[in-house]
């Protein structure tokens, strides 16, 4: 059996308790055991309400963000680092409060597309503010999953080894590398090799199409990462991310620049990534189980 999570804007992008509730249901109902919810705040939702209700359900719970420019922690602005880790740590105190361990996006330099190249002086300034809030993480049981996005999405961290790098800089033992196919397929030289290169480091996985639509109508080639999770011994989670017009979020939305409607019946399309990946892993271990039997002759 795999571990397999939803991210909440499968059901609906608004926060309101019915919202909230349709969201954890239907997640429930179709098999999932994670739901990932996009930063929600506390002064709009009942964190108490929303904690009981997933351990009632027994879901688990990840939190994900993107940094917003008025909070880049890469910034030359030591106003807007300051913002930016008042964001992260109430994120952190979020995630401890829904009973949940993981934070996970972009959260090591402002989500979008940026006019220039980072410098030396941003991811530095970068490392020492995340440092800082991994440490209070720490105390709070959260780890920081620092999500690999293409170039028009960061100009900071767009491949799995440019993570490492910085992870190995933070010096933090509780940061790791949040992982999505649908940027990983822009981006890396081999998906399968960057999985097995950073196995150690992963720490939360997005399983999203090329087009973000329907898994396997794409041209994401999923049997080479099903056979890398495997193969690194994968047994956390991974998170079916998916987006259409259908579902709109105002900013996330003209981020991930979503324009085009690949779905609208959301249940069909939650109910076939549940079992495209099951299935997926599953043949993915049944190879590895053939490759590593060496069969003998007896007599
Ligand atoms: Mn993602």
């Amino acid at each position: 059996m795999s571990k397999i999570g939803v991210h909440s804007f499968v059901w609906s992008a608004g926060s309101s308790k019915e919202e909230l509730e349709k969201a954890l249901m239907r997640s429930h109902e179709l098999g999932f055991e994670l739901i990932e919810f996009s930063y929600l705040d506390p002064k709009q939702v009942d964190v108490k309400w929303l904690a009981s209700r997933l351990e009632e359900l027994g879901l688990k719970v990840a939190i994900s963000m993107g940094l917003p420019a008025e909070g880049d922690i890469s910034s030359g602005d030591p106003a807007v680092v300051s913002a930016g880790q008042d964001i992260l740590d109430r994120a952190v105190a979020l995630v401890r409060d829904l009973g949940g361990t993981k934070l996970a996006g972009i959260l090591s330099s402002a989500h979008g597309k940026q006019e220039r190249a980072l410098t030396k002086k941003d991811w530095d300034t970068s490392v020492s503010a995340l440092s800082k809030v991994a440490d209070r993480a720490n105390s709070a049981g959260v780890t920081l999953n620092l999500e690999i996005v293409n170039r028009f999405e960061s100009n900071m961290l767009n491949t799995a080894a440019q993570g490492m790098a910085y992870i190995a800089d933070t010096g933090a033992s509780n940061v790791f590398l949040h992982l999505d196919t649908f940027h990983m397929n822009i981006e890396e030289a081999d998906v399968g090799l960057a999985i097995r290169h950073a196995a150690d480091k992963i720490g939360y996985v997005h399983i999203g199409e090329s087009h973000r639509g329907f898994l396997g109508t794409g041209n994401i080639d999923f049997a080479a990462i099903f056979d890398a999770l495997v193969a690194i011994g994968w047994n956390d989670y991974v998170t079916f991310e998916s987006f259409s017009t259908t579902i709109v979020d105002k900013d996330l939305s003209l981020k991930t620049a979503i324009w085009r409607n690949l779905w609208s019946d959301n249940i069909a399309l939650a109910r076939h990534a549940r079992q495209f990946i099951e299935l997926g892993m599953q043949t993915a271990r049944l190879k590895a189980e053939l490759v590593g039997k060496a069969q003998l002759p007896t007599a």
